[in-house]
């Protein structure tokens, strides 16, 4: 594999660790937990995994002699994050420090690879190609959910030829979710496999009192942010462009918020607000197009505009559009078999209730029928391919041109449409997020030595420097509550969308008003940097640090 000068200098980047990390460790227990909401349900699905106490790592002078070796699985799951090679490598460092005849099996392709037997051992050659770089190609990933007995079955048959006694398991919340019914089942069976979840995802939405942050947010978001200053500086430059910047994060808004905090857009849209102020698609484009308006009016006929992805199910009217549509096209063999883009809008409009009909007739060709495109495996819309900024421009261009016809609208509007996602998913993670998913997999390492099952390997202090940070383990059946899953009250850990009162969002709230107006509320953040001042280097993201209050 050929690789860049970056890639060479990254490969013997050392991450920074806790300080308890670094050497024998400890393991300390607090009191008992309990489930965020819930608790008499979720005690009764986990009776072996509720109530575990939350771990803490402090330095020990020796740790037990581990008796035997071990072998341990390791699977990614879901989509990519800037770290997931660190976890493997700090999972691979970890287990080898402990014992050096310990095995690391990776499972190819996702839960798949578990549930198919499909897995390669990763020696130490393997991983060195892989220290701090982004991807999840190491292993592969996929999306199938671990939810049957029957895959826990297979999963029990492949470990027991591998002689692994714990699986690592690699995702966000609804794998995580997995992650604890899969212990929970083998303690059941008393088949002697642990189970250990790891927090990653770039949308930041897996985060609660414990996990303060999810890895992969902070390089994606630094990511984008850099390219959104990237087109700021353009557009303060030409002023001749309105651009409308759509930003990945499948239902919070965590990745549009960051961006903003990092950037100083004109606009940044949340999500989470339009659902509690119950606006409708034209109060968005209203209040796009009063901004645009009030800036005309100065004389500047350009600006940014931030789009959360999951912007269009969490406007209430769309919210119910998408949900009638999700329940009508599930296993619709009928809407399958129809050909051509007509036949199929058709029967949709035939199937709908009068209200979401009439909003679906509103709505562009285009964007009516990447509504009804392939479902996800949870059945729901695949909104990263709904280009709802295309449908903006659409449709605050009509509203304006109606304002130029009676004089109120002035100004040019000229906008171009921009979608940032896999640009950042698998970018050369940041120190921090190399760093954080180094210890997480050290960490968790620690957790399998130590017999834990049922918990997610645990890093926080994170906006003190590394050293500082504080290691451990919490379990799953902490962070879950019951949610209605295809119709079903189901055990979940529970999302984060964005909190309207927490700090983050109020930040943006108090400056909204300044950075649509003024001309010079632009920040250009540049190019994530690997080497340099601490400062320059090894910040963590605006909300980490706005949520902890820290500097
Ligand atoms: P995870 O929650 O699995 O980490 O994935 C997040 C995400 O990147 C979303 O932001 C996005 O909507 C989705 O994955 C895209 O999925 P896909 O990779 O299947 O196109």
């Amino acid at each position: 594999m050929q690789k860049s000068p970056l890639q060479i200098a990254r490969q013997s980047y050392k991450p920074k660790m806790p300080i308890a990390l670094n050497g024998h460790v400890r393991l300390v227990e607090g009191a008992a937990t309990q489930s965020v909401a819930d608790q008499k349900e979720i005690k009764e699905l986990f009776p072996n995994t509720y109530g575990l106490p939350v771990i803490t790592m402090e330095p020990a002078q020796s740790s037990a002699a581990q008796s035997a070796s071990i072998n341990v699985g390791v699977i990614l799951s879901g989509g990519q994050a800037p770290g997931g090679h660190n976890v493997i490598a700090g999972l691979f460092d970890g287990l080898k420090a402990l014992n050096p005849a310990n095995k690391l099996y990776g499972f190819l392709g996702g839960p798949s690879g578990l549930i198919e037997g499909k897995y390669q051992e990763l020696t130490a050659d393997i991983i060195d190609d892989y220290r701090n770089t982004g991807g999840f190609d190491i292993i592969g990933s996929g999306r199938t959910k671990l939810e049957e007995t029957w895959q826990f079955d297979n999963g029990i048959e492949v470990c027991k030829k591998l002689g692994i006694k714990a699986v690592v398991i690699i995702g966000g919340d609804d794998s995580n979710t997995n992650a604890c019914v899969l212990a929970e089942y083998y303690l059941q069976k008393k088949c002697g496999i642990q189970v250990i979840g790891c927090p990653k995802t770039i949308d930041g939405d897996l985060k609660n009192e414990m996990i303060e942050t999810s890895f992969g947010f902070d390089t994606a978001c630094k990511v984008y942010s850099e390219l959104i200053g990237n087109i700021q500086r353009d557009a303060n430059s030409a002023k001749k462009y309105w651009h409308f910047i759509r930003l990945m994060g499948r239902s919070a808004s965590h990745i549009a918020l960051e961006c903003a905090l990092q950037s100083q857009p004109n606009i940044c849209l949340i999500s989470e607000e339009v659902e509690a102020k119950n606006m409708t698609l034209n109060d968005i484009v209203e209040q796009i197009v009063e901004v645009i308006v009030d800036r005309a009016n100065a004389g500047l006929n350009f600006g940014t505009i931030l789009i959360p992805e999951g912007l269009i199910e969490f406007i209430p009217a769309m919210r119910i559009l998408i949900q009638e549509l999700n329940d009508m096209l599930a296993n619709n063999e009928e809407f399958v078999a129809l050909e051509g883009d007509d036949a199929k809008r058709e029967y949709v409009k035939s199937m709908l209730t009068p209200a979401s009909c009439e909003l679906y007739r509103s709505l562009p060709k285009g964007i009516a029928r990447q509504l009804t495109l392939d479902r996800d495996p949870h059945g729901n819309v695949m909104v990263s391919q709904i280009e709802t900024e295309k449908l903006l421009i659409e449709m605050v261009g009509k509203r304006l041109a109606q304002l130029k016809a009676n004089g109120t609208f002035k100004g040019k509007f000229s906008a171009l449409n921009h979608f940032f996602g896999y640009e950042g998913r698998c970018a050369i993670p940041s120190n921090f997020d190399a760093d954080y998913c180094y210890s997480i997999g050290v960490t968790a390492t620690h957790l399998i030595a130590a017999g834990k099952t049922g918990y997610m390997s645990l890093v926080r202090n994170l906006t003190k420097p590394a050293a500082e940070w504080i290691a451990g383990g919490v379990p799953i059946t902490m962070m879950m509550n019951m949610e209605k899953r295809n119709g079903k009250m189901k055990p979940v850990i529970q999302k984060a969308l964005v909190d309207l009162n927490g700090a983050p969002f109020l930040y943006l709230k108090n400056h909204r008003a300044e950075w649509a107006d003024a001309n010079t509320s632009y920040i250009y953040p540049g190019p994530v940097q690997y080497y340099g001042p601490t400062e320059v280097c090894d910040q963590p993201t605006r909300t980490l640090k706005l949520e902890h209050n820290a500097k």
